[in-house]
């Protein structure tokens, strides 16, 4: 009787084993990806950035004018306003999308028409005012 209820614990203890193996193998490996610091390589493309900033133009344009007016901007987002191109405090649909994907364009490097991650985090840290200046510095030497 005692033999039965041991072999009964063993058996349930060995089903719960099996059952923590199995999503204790999907937790490692979602723990090893996490360690490797894996993160998928994104990649945009003009028409897919283009699309991006239209809905966000949709979202700040409130009053859906097609203008982003001063009380519309979005409070300490100097980029924005950047895109005045004419000085008059409102950014129109099209100094919008021109602006923007001229940002896409100083982002893709290679001119492939997409921008990677590596891509966005190269021009994130250059400083497109300073570019380099080969003949200024064959000048120099
Ligand atoms: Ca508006
Ligand atoms: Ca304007
Ligand atoms: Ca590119």
């Amino acid at each position: 009787m005692r033999l039965a209820t041991i072999g009964l614990a063993l058996g349930t203890a060995l089903l719960a084993t099996a059952c923590n193996n199995h999503s204790e193998e999907k937790r490692e490996a979602d723990q090893r990806a996490a360690a490797a610091g894996f993160v998928p390589p994104s990649v945009t493309s003009r028409v897919d950035f283009g699309g991006m900033m239209d809905r966000r133009f949709r979202t700040l344009d409130r009053d859906g004018n097609d203008i982003i007016t001063d009380n519309e901007m979005p409070s300490g987002n100097s980029r924005i306003r950047e895109l005045d191109r004419n000085g008059d405090g409102e950014v129109t649909h099209s100094e919008f999308s021109e602006g923007t994907l001229n940002w896409f364009d100083r982002m893709d490097l290679n001119r492939d028409g997409a921008v990677t991650s590596e891509e966005r985090e190269s021009s994130r840290t250059e400083r497109p005012t300073t570019p380099t200046n080969p003949v200024a510095l064959n000048n120099a030497n």
